[in-house]
């Protein structure tokens, strides 16, 4: 080991971003995707198809909180920093997991509110002896990474503003990458550069024009202003860089993925039309200066929140006989897009789910084909749009094996129903969409949640980007399954949403293995090596956006709530150790005894959908991170009720007062819903 990390603290030591570009038989992962091109491919071959039935759990560790766990660890010279919900920070030793030091920034829990898609966190950076973290509040951190002891703190937002942060900072060039999230609460999306040494901010690149003219930084305005009109909603609009960031060694680059515009229905946002650049964008600048080097957009004028924020992979590969630095991308809308890294063009795209709104990517124009009858701000009909929001593949990370040229995507296929508003008051405390939500509740027949189920579904795809061709798919019943690690050891290793540790055959899918990890499993597991020995690690809890707001779709088979288990799982080599065991007993719903009035259920109905559904579960169904409203006591009383929802006594864990915005008949309405949904479901 300490041979190996010797020859990375070479590279890092020398200058700033000469780290390897492959993977190197690197016994470490010290970098988000493991090497700079972000590739997620170990060269370890200890674990393998002839000895991975001997895989077994090595060490786990319980994590502080019962949110959705996301990270990626970072393993450097035998110690693993790692970082989980509510940003709370772990440095273990890889081998045993004995704990060497825990940080806990104590990021306040009504900044929740705040976050469209539960308090989670992907991941920290690692240089020089400092471990660099991100809180959902909005701080950069720099850890002593043998102490734990904060050497800076800076703040990357005004925290009056409903911005957050889930996504991993990148380092190099002594600087440190990152953005955050808010699209959906009419924020305008940046990405800064901040010294690594003081923390002082070097640089910001503004992705979309600001409505105010508030901020100032690097923003090419002369070519984003002509592609929005000049009126639009008072909100900022959006294009958020809420997860990838990758630094390109071989342009001196940092390539970034934008997302959606806020509110999603271009009307309200843009309503002479046109581009909005740069939502739905992947853009590349200079690493030093922020100056704008190219930008493809993937999805003119966005409306069905297609975020091109997914996972970038830079690789290098022939086409049509030429060598190109490429960087791979399967955003939302469901095509896998390969560009050329050095120029932005565009070399391939190709659908990876069933998708509607477009037919086909133009390669003469780089500008995809719309259907006219996805342009639901258009035709004022609904219209039911594949992939959904949810994304043909959300955040979760793909794995791409260089030395053939294959990649692992963690696909999902979903369809909603997309119908416009005609208007909409901004609001500071609920999604601004500008999309009626309500179409996509499900009815209360059976029948029909279970017809939607089955159209919901995802998959492990494995697909050969020299031929284009799909080598095999693992099937999943449904969304929202892990993130995904390739060894040069020919295994694939995926956590499920069915809460299983999947190892499947590089060459075929066959899955060889599997451990019941007692909860969905979405984060993307790692490896290294210790003393002769392989370790795969993976952080288990379920939660994230779909969890929380899909709760229909994500009862486990159980019907059990919680569903969240928070740990960290390790597994190596002929090891055994157990799990407790998982005794949580379903909860019960209290009968409704009193009179429930249908016409306050009916506009409480209305209400739930703006403000409470992206937390508590579409159709009052919640998805087991946060309390499923039908099984709370406090729906059986209106004063109690009122002392949470417009009393904020409960805002030490996350439930903030909703005074600003709704006056008690509003709250009485939404728990007579909530009655209602009781009612129904006994
Ligand atoms: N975050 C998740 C997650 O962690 O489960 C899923 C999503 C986000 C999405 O599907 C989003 O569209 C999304 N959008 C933004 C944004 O527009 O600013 C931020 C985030 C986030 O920060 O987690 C997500």
């Amino acid at each position: 080991l300490s041979a190996c990390s010797n020859g990375f603290n070479k590279y890092i030591s020398n200058g700033i971003d000469a780290t390897p570009q492959k993977s190197t038989a690197n016994t470490d992962w010290p970098m988000h995707g493991n090497n700079r091109y972000e590739q997620r491919f170990s060269e370890l071959t200890d674990i393998n198809a002839k000895n991975i039935s001997e895989l077994g759990l090595a060490w786990y560790i319980d994590l502080p909180e019962n949110r959705g766990q996301e990270a990626t660890p970072l393993i450097i010279n035998g110690v693993m920093y790692t970082t989980s919900a509510w940003n709370h920070v772990h440095a273990l030793n890889a081998k045993t997991g004995e704990i060497l030091w825990q940080y806990d920034p104590k990021v306040p829990k009504k900044q929740g509110i705040k976050g469209c898609c539960d308090s989670v966190t992907r991941g920290l950076a690692y240089d020089k002896g400092r471990v660099i973290q991100a809180t959902l509040d909005g701080r950069l951190i720099a850890l002593d990474a043998k102490s734990g002891i904060p050497l800076w703190e800076t703040r990357t937002f005004k925290n009056t503003l409903n911005y957050t942060i889930t996504g991993a900072p990148r380092v190099a060039r002594g600087k440190v990458y990152i953005g955050n999230g808010g699209a959906e609460y009419g924020v305008r999306g940046y990405i800064s550069a901040y010294d690594i040494n003081s923390g002082k901010l070097v640089w910001r690149f503004y992705t979309v024009p600001s409505s105010k003219n508030l901020d100032s930084g690097v923003e090419p305005e002369a070519l984003m202003a002509k592609t929005w009109s000049a009126q639009g909603s008072d909100l900022e609009k959006g294009g958020t860089v809420w997860d990838s960031i990758v630094y390109d060694p071989d342009t001196n680059s940092i390539i970034f993925g934008v997302g959606n515009g806020s509110p999603w229905n271009p009307n309200i946002r843009s309503p002479g039309g046109g581009d909005n650049l740069f939502l739905s964008s992947i853009v590349s600048v200079n690493a030093d200066t922020g100056n704008y080097n190219w930008h493809y957009q993937t999805t003119p004028g966005e409306a069905w929140d297609y975020t091109a924020t997914q996972p970038i992979v830079l690789a290098d590969m022939e086409f049509d006989g030429t060598m190109r630095k490429v960087a791979i991308q399967a955003p939302k809308n469901g095509f896998l897009y390969i560009l050329d890294r050095i120029n932005g063009k565009l070399l391939s795209a190709k659908p990876f789910v069933d998708v509607t709104w477009a037919s086909h990517v133009d390669m003469t124009t780089g500008r995809p084909v719309v259907n006219p009858e996805a342009e639901y701000w258009k035709t004022g009909k609904p219209a039911l749009v594949m992939p959904s929001w949810m994304g043909g593949h959300n955040w979760h990370p793909m794995a791409f094996n260089p030395n053939n040229n294959v990649i692992y995507i963690p696909t999902q296929t979903s369809a909603f129903p997309y119908l416009a508003e005609d208007e909409q008051t901004p609001s500071k405390l609920a999604v601004n969409l500008g999309v009626d939500t309500k179409a996509a509740n499900l009815p209360d027949d059976p029948k029909v949640i279970q017809a939607v189920k089955d159209a919901t579904s995802g998959a492990l795809l494995a697909r050969d980007l020299r031929t284009g061709k799909d080598l095999w798919k693992v099937g999943y019943p449904g969304v929202w399954n892990g993130g995904v690690l390739a060894t040069a050891g020919e295994i694939i290793f995926q956590g499920s949403a069915t809460g299983y540790v999947n190892a499947y055959r590089a060459d075929n899918g066959e899955r060889l293995w599997r451990f019941n990890a007692q909860t969905g499993v979405v984060a993307p597991p790692v490896t290294y090596k210790i003393d002769g020995e392989q370790y795969i690690a993976v952080n288990a809890g379920w939660g994230g956006i779909m969890p929380l707001m899909t709760g229909e779709l994500t009862k486990d088979a159980a019907q059990q709530y919680p569903r969240n288990i928070s740990r960290l799982l390790v597994f190596k080599l002929g090891a055994s150790a157990k799990l407790p065991v998982d005794d949580r007993v379903a909860l019960q719903m209290a009968p409704v005894t009193t009179q429930i009035d249908k016409d306050a259920a009916h506009k409480g109905f209305e209400t739930y959908d703006r403000y409470c559904v992206v937390c508590h579960g579409g159709g009052g169904v919640g998805g087991g991170v946060v309390p499923d409203l039908r099984f709370s006591g406090i729906t059986q009383s209106e004063e109690a009720w009122a002392s949470v929802v417009l009393g904020g006594i409960l805002e030490s864990r996350g439930m903030v007062s909703f005074k600003s915005e709704l006056d008690a008949g509003d709250a009485e309405n939404i728990r007579q819903f909530i009655l209602d949904r009781i009612r129904y479901a006994h």
